[in-house]
């Protein structure tokens, strides 16, 4: 299995989604800030991640965790049961709609966009629309994990993106805070960093 990647970016998730599951895969990072790339990805808008496994390919990176997932039931990184595979399904929503999104547009004004170029009223108004979701987030402090006791791929992206929120300088609650720690603090994360950053 193959899997195009870059720095820092969303393929680490799909490399921490493999690490949790114990899969073997190999990378291809991208020239994705070359213009002149020697190694592009075959994602039809030249993205990464994307998932090459024999004769199928993914891009997406909800779909390919979900592919990998489903792959690999026995794992438990994505539930079986209806009731709560429905439970982490609204955690990966709201991940990727709701909460990505302000944050998403912030980070991509902090880092790609040089400083007297920015537009400080963006910047503002992501900022605040950043801290209102999060502020309005509610961790259930008898869980360990975003859904209960279990480790599942609404975790990956939930941290992920709080990861992101927490680069970007905006302010979370400790609750938060040891939530991204204890995720950020796993094996699995710790090898798919190191290899989406290779
Ligand atoms: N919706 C896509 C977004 C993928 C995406 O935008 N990836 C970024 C890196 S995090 C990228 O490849 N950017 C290069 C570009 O847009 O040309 C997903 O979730 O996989």
């Amino acid at each position: 299995m193959k899997i195009y990647t870059f720095p820092k970016s969303r393929s680490l998730r799909v490399l921490w989604a493999l690490e949790e599951l114990g899969v073997s895969y190999d990378t291809v990072r991208v020239d994705l800030l070359n213009d002149n790339p020697n190694v592009t990805s075959p994602h039809p808008r030249g993205k990464v991640p994307f998932m090459v496994d024999g004769n199928v390919s993914v891009e997406e990176t909800l779909a390919i965790c979900l592919y990998l997932c489903e792959k690999h039931p026995e794992k438990g990184l994505y539930s079986t049961d209806l009731k709560e595979k429905s439970n982490i399904n609204s955690w990966l929503s709201f991940a990727l709609t709701d909460l990505e999104s302000p944050i998403w547009n912030l980070l991509k004004q902090l880092i790609f966009i040089p400083e007297e170029k920015r537009s400080s009223e963006l910047v503002n108004y992501f900022r605040k629309e950043s801290e209102k979701v999060i502020s309005q987030l509610k961790l259930d402090k008898d869980f360990e994990w975003i859904t209960g006791n279990n480790f599942t791929l609404a975790d990956i992206f939930m941290s992920h993106i709080l990861l992101w929120a927490k680069f970007c300088s905006i302010s979370i609650s400790p609750t938060i805070n040891d939530y991204i720690n204890r995720a950020t603090n796993r094996a699995s994360y710790l090898k798919a960093q190191e290899k989406n950053n290779q």
